[in-house]
């Protein structure tokens, strides 16, 4: 513990290098917020840190409310809050760690990794597993993959953000010229700071693009449609401004607060108190009414495009290792929840062979925590899915939420050998059904 809290003076010339730059400017939040490891002991704490979660904004409980048997409960606190949370720890008899005891300079590290790594950037080209990517950057690339693939890459502008970024779709396929197969429609990014989500998303469009024979059981009944960055204007925020941004950039009814939990912005089930807040201040605050996000309409906008012959939804965020499933707003399964199962079991033990990783799968509301108005209850309960599912990818760096670029690689490379397993198991059992 002692050897982290004198991380600061170890890299203190390279942050005095980093301030000379300017680097810092836009990068100031977070300056001697500290993390902390709680260690909840009995149902009665467990409770009492997802009232704290839910109580002070100013404590960024990551990964709180997840599963029971979780041990490790990390948060993170700015400088004014940490001494009445830790008063509030002690007189709980909370034990707990401090881990960290100024992120920004990790982030300051991290940022640098990341521009030392784009150095060689040779834009529209892009090293998946050699940096995290802008929306800007992410654009750039697949602008320039119909020229590259015409034959198998097709991109469209579905939308624009709040600020007006482009959203755009690919679609890959396998140049045989069949129209209207059935889809696998992968998302990323509705949660801004989830950055290996989308680094997942163009390693799987790299896959499918540069392998065609590799993936061709993948791609001959199937098109895949993938939307990379789907809260642009909070990704691009979480590069410039704040990194641990999840919401959307859009300003609520209340002055104080910015942003709307895109996956609380759905309209099936919306608006239910268990599983989201009607509190713009809140993480999982969500909207004044159902899609009243741009961003949100989009993805509703492709999942009813494709309703007639959607099998696949995937959702993908960080972090967990979890395979989450619908319903997430209620103890009740969806008719084909068993089916679900098995696609997300075909994931789960390709992992496990493959690399040891271990996955939890199963309902999002008994894995997790409910939901009220997510993205994949949406697709089951409204655009026809046969399944869909919420991936979350494996934690990295302090937070959960930043691995280091090093990392980026074992990560996709892992989760790719999943999708894949159960992309293959979709296949298997719904593609004569087309
Ligand atoms: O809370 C979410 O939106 C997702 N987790 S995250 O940590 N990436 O924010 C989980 C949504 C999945 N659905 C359920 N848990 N029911
Ligand atoms: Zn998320």
């Amino acid at each position: 513990m002692s050897s982290y809290t004198h991380l600061g003076l170890l890299f203190l010339p390279l942050l005095l290098l980093l301030l000379q730059s300017g680097e810092l400017l836009a990068w100031q939040d977070y300056k001697d917020y500290r993390v902390f490891e709680l260690q909840p002991h009995s149902e009665a704490q467990l409770k009492l840190l997802q009232q704290l979660a839910q109580a002070k904004p100013h404590w960024e409980f990551l990964g709180s409310r997840r599963s029971h048997n979780e041990t490790g409960l990390r948060v993170l606190v700015s400088p004014t809050q940490a001494g009445s949370l830790l008063t509030l720890l002690k007189q709980h008899q909370v034990e707990y760690q401090l881990i960290l005891d100024d992120i920004s300079v990790v982030l300051c590290l991290q940022r640098e990794e990341n521009q030392r790594s784009k150095l060689r950037l040779q834009l529209p080209q892009i090293d998946v597993m050699g940096a995290f990517y802008t929306h800007a950057e992410i654009n750039e690339y697949l602008d320039s993959l119909p020229q590259r693939y015409p034959q198998r890459a097709l991109l469209k502008t579905f939308g624009w953000s709040y600020e007006r970024r482009p959203l755009k779709l690919l679609t890959i396929n396998n140049g045989d010229g069949r129209t209207n197969k059935p889809v696998i429609f992968i998302d990323a990014a509705m949660h801004a700071r989830e950055w290996i989500a989308p680094s997942f998303a163009l390693y799987i469009i790299e896959e499918l693009l540069t392998k065609p024979e590799e993936h061709a059981e993948l791609l001959k009944d199937y098109d895949w449609v993938i939307m990379p960055v789907v809260n642009a204007d909070g990704y691009e925020f979480t590069h410039t401004d704040s990194r641990y941004w999840r919401k959307t950039r859009k300003p609520t009814w209340d002055p104080e607060s910015i942003g709307t939990d895109l996956n609380r912005n759905f309209g099936y089930m919306w608006g239910r108190d268990d599983g989201s807040s009607a509190d713009p201040a809140e993480e999982i605050y969500r909207g004044e009414y159902a899609f009243d996000q741009p961003e949100s309409q989009v993805v509703r906008d492709v999942l009813l495009h494709y309703s007639d012959r959607l099998h696949f939804y995937l959702s993908l965020h960080s972090y967990g290792n979890y395979l989450l499933l619908p319903w997430g707003h209620t103890s009740d399964f969806p008719a084909n929840y068993y089916d679900m199962l098995e696609v997300a079991d075909a994931g789960a033990m390709a992992i496990v062979h493959a690399t040891n990783g271990i996955y939890s799968y199963g309902s999002g509301y008994y894995l997790m925590y409910a939901t009220s108005g997510d993205s994949t209850d949406y697709a089951v309960g409204v655009a026809n899915a046969k399944v869909a599912m919420t991936m979350e990818l494996p934690a990295g760096g302090w937070t959960g939420f930043d691995p280091w670029v090093s990392h980026i690689e074992g990560i996709v490379t892992e989760s790719w050998v999943g999708v894949r397993a159960m992309a293959m198991e979709v296949i298997r059992r719904y593609a004569e059904q087309s």
